[in-house]
């Protein structure tokens, strides 16, 4: 816990008191807690039309979206993803006994390279698992062209990307499956929370069962399930954050830009560009520190702690890196240039709705040093 002085690298999203305890007294009247009742139905709804989707899936948190999206493939194989994400994305596929296979990321969009993808592919290769990473999405164009050709899905793990846009379009649109996460440090947030996005009827129906131990309506088990489902408290708190989502995004935007004019000036630090046609959340305010800079990234992080400010650097190290993933196919830090470079010079810096001017002006002055 942070004392009320330091500015986070993030704060949670928190819907009016107000709006939320009528919600919370229906539940306390009906006593319907969880195992998909009202809200829980009534948020999945209001997500599907806000998405322009027919078939998603609810879930307790996107670590288990996760698991049950690579569930469908039936292993086992393997599976072509980034190093750069969090720990849950390569987890997901050991869960499945699957296993990840690591190619590089592209420099502009930090997703999966799409030349690296489909080097990376064998006769073994069962799916591509590419994420969008920190408010930028990965170039689904050329990623879902090599899956068709090689007869692959496509799993996006979209936890960052909640009302991110492409063409005017949900990016959730896109691939077989997309999951979302509504964790509480995300633009959208249930407390704990995520929803998985799926293309076609049959897939949704089959994790609707399986996010519920895989249970059919008639009682009959067919395949193995786990207990993911979003209870009723966190749907409410998520009806009650979605009308608050827009403006939410407008102040994380012009804290962004604000960021951008300021800190694009300052020798050595790089920014992660804007991507024309893509229309970002702003959940994260990436800076790359170059060799010119009068530190490391890591000294710089030192440096704002001491002023009270506390960035993280997601994502360093890449999940590769670590143990149980270090002697993966494609885990050397030599296949994987890009990614290496960008985790070591990365810092997220504070970026949230009530982050103030002069909270803001603070971490700048102290990266501007
Ligand atoms: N895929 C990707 C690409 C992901 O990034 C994630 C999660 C997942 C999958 C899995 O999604 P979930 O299964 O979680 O739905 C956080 C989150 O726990 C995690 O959800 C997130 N990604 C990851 C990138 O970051 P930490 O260790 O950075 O969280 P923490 O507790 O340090 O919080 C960051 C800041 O937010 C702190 O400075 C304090 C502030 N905070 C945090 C919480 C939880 C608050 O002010 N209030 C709070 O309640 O992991």
């Amino acid at each position: 816990m942070a004392d009320n002085k330091t500015i986070l690298v993030t704060r949670p999203a928190m819907p009016p008191l107000e709006e939320v305890m009528p919600l919370l007294e229906q539940i306390w009247r009906t006593r319907f807690l969880t195992n998909r009742s009202h809200f829980e139905r009534q948020l999945n709804r209001t997500l599907c039309a806000e998405f322009g989707v027919e078939h998603l899936v609810l879930v307790a948190n996107a670590t288990l979206g996760l698991m049950l999206a690579l569930r469908t493939l039936r292993g086992p194989g393997e599976v072509i993803t980034t190093p750069f994400t969090f720990i849950a994305t390569p987890h997901s596929v050991l869960w499945n006994n699957l296993e990840p296979v690591f190619v590089d990321i592209d420099r502009v969009n930090l997703g999966l390279d799409p030349v690296q993808v489909e080097r990376a592919i064998t006769p073994r290769t069962r799916a591509i698992l590419a994420v969008h990473c920190l408010g930028s999405v990965c170039d689904v164009d050329a990623l879902e062209a090599i899956a068709a050709k090689h007869n692959l899905k496509v799993i996006y793990d979209a936890a960052h990307a909640f009302a991110m846009e492409m063409g005017g379009e949900s990016i959730v649109r896109r691939g077989d499956f997309s999951v979302l996460s509504f964790h509480a440090t995300k633009v959208f947030n249930t407390f704990e929370g995520g929803a998985i996005v799926c293309r076609n009827a049959e897939d949704g129906q089959r994790l609707d069962r399986m996010m519920d131990n895989g249970i059919s309506g008639d009682l009959t088990v067919d395949e193995l399930g786990l207990n993911a489902k979003m209870n009723e408290f966190s749907a409410a708190v998520g009806l009650a954050q979605l009308p608050h989502v827009a403006d939410a995004i407008e102040s994380r935007r012009r804290i962004d830009e604000r960021y951008r004019e300021r800190l694009g000036r300052v020798k050595g630090v790089s920014l992660i560009d804007r991507m024309p046609g893509i229309r970002s959340n702003f959940s994260y305010f990436p800076i790359l520190i170059e060799p010119e800079f009068r530190m490391t990234s890591d000294e710089l992080n030192q440096h704002l702690l001491t002023k009270g400010i506390r960035a993280r650097r997601y994502f360093h190290p890449l999940v590769s890196v670590q143990k149980m993933y270090s002697s993966c196919r494609g885990a050397s830090p030599k296949n994987l240039p890009v990614a290496t470079s960008i985790s070591d010079r990365i810092l997220c810096i504070p970026i949230y709705p009530g982050l103030t001017s002069a909270e803001q002006d603070l971490v700048i002055e102290s990266i501007e040093g």
